[in-house]
């Protein structure tokens, strides 16, 4: 069942102040966490005539070639290579670098990353977050150090980064590996270079529900080239040429289909970036105004943000109702939110017996209390500002 609301606090655009009773019908058509940006279709048209004409449709083809000349171009390093996905990315990032034994890790992700591990028969080993930015917490990784801790996998979650400069002093320090996922964070920056730069390896997904996508897809930066050829020969079966397998490799590769897209879509990052930036700012001072609603606090300087998500942590006590009641309130507007990352990995049957480091006070409040709500490039002022008229009303009911 849909409801129009009536808003007493609601915010009118063209008076800038709060407007008596106003009434917010839902949606016409259902506005979703996210909506994959797309080239114009021309474009994207155009495009496939080259694939067509030369009938090369995956395996390293010209246009997977190119699109990797222009991410490295974009990230400034060569030392990157591209996938099918960014979980199959991952698998055979760890498998690549010989990761085994035990893995410091969040339990505040997509399950991808912990399967991950699972593939390559690594022991995960739960630690908790830290409270602002819901990234893993340097202090509580040093705790879970043991002698058969041979990596830390951290996510910078919501495109938010981990705290790099203490990760990689835990990790000097103890000789471990320090891989980031970094599926949320295309386009982030840190201190003037792409996130890619930071770790030993990193890995961003291109899936059709992140900022930058290429359908589906996967890409790794790595600090060491050396990993290059082994990445390139495990997503490839192992093939070293036509008659040799030097490794049990797997089918991981991006099609010239994936690549093209991805390729067009990486032309639009600056507008895309710029468009999420100022929908990001207007939920900011939106949500503001709303008692109960807290968004992360701004990103320490030195970091150019990409706006991947729009994590809202809602306390019950204030708002007045919990966030699965907001959650399934603002459907009757159709308005589809998300709950990443909801429930917890530790709470998802397979991960139930792994073992855990303290508590995971933060981690379980976060996905508690967080909403994530609708951003992307299209999603125009109005609408933000309708979908937090939305709120205001759920709330004031
Ligand atoms: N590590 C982390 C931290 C990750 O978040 C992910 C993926 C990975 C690793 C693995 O990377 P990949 O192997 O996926 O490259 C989505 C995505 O499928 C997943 O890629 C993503 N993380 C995760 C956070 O979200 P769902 O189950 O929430 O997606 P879905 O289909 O419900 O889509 C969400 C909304 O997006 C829909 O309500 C409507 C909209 N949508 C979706 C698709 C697929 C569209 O408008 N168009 C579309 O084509 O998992």
């Amino acid at each position: 069942m849909t409801r129009a609301g009536v808003c007493e606090s609601a915010f009118s655009q063209e008076t800038c102040v709060y407007s008596d009773q106003v009434v917010v019908e839902p949606f016409e058509k259902p506005v979703y966490v996210t909506q994959p940006f797309l080239p114009p279709f021309e474009e994207f048209c155009e495009g496939l005539r080259d694939i067509w004409d030369s009938k090369w449709l995956t395996n390293n083809g010209p246009v997977v070639q190119r699109f990797t000349r222009k991410l490295a171009d974009y990230l400034g390093t060569n030392n990157l290579c591209l996938f099918n996905n960014g979980t199959l990315a991952l698998q055979i990032g760890l498998q690549g670098m010989g990761i085994t034994g035990e893995v410091i890790t969040t339990p505040f992700t997509f399950v991808a990353t912990t399967h991950a591990l699972y593939w390559n028969k690594i022991r995960p080993v739960f630690v908790d977050v830290e409270p602002d930015y819901y990234t893993l917490d340097p202090a509580k990784v040093e705790e879970a150090v043991t002698p058969w801790t041979t990596a830390i996998l951290a996510v910078h979650v919501y495109g938010h980064p981990c705290r790099l400069n203490e990760l990689a002093d835990i990790a000097r320090r103890y000789n471990l590996t320090l891989i980031y996922d970094a599926a949320h964070a295309f386009g982030v920056k840190v201190n003037g270079k792409s996130i890619a730069h930071y770790g030993d390896l990193s890995m961003f997904s291109f899936h059709a529900t992140k900022l930058y996508h290429s359908i589906e897809g996967g890409m790794l930066t790595f600090g060491d080239r050396g990993f290059k050829q082994v990445f390139d020969y495990l997503k490839n079966f192992g093939f070293k040429n036509e008659v040799e397998v030097v490794m049990p490799g797997t089918n991981a590769k991006m099609n010239e289909m994936q690549a093209l897209m991805g390729e067009q879509v990486l032309g639009h990052m600056p507008e895309m970036l710029g468009a999420r930036r100022g929908i990001y700012e207007q939920y900011r001072q939106r949500l503001a105004d709303i008692p109960g609603i807290k968004m992360p606090p701004p990103l320490p300087d030195g970091v150019e943000y990409n706006y991947a998500y729009l994590p809202a942590e809602i306390d019950e006590a204030e708002f007045g109702m919990g966030r699965d009641q907001l959650y399934e309130a603002l459907k009757e507007y159709n308005v589809f939110c998300r709950r990443y990352f909801y429930p917890l990995l530790t709470d998802y049957a397979c991960y139930r017996s792994v073992s855990v480091n303290g508590s995971l006070t933060t981690a379980r409040r976060a996905a508690a209390h967080i909403v994530t709500l609708p951003i992307f490039a299209e999603l125009g002022e109005d609408e933000v500002d309708r979908i937090c008229d939305i709120i205001a009303i759920i709330r004031d009911a």
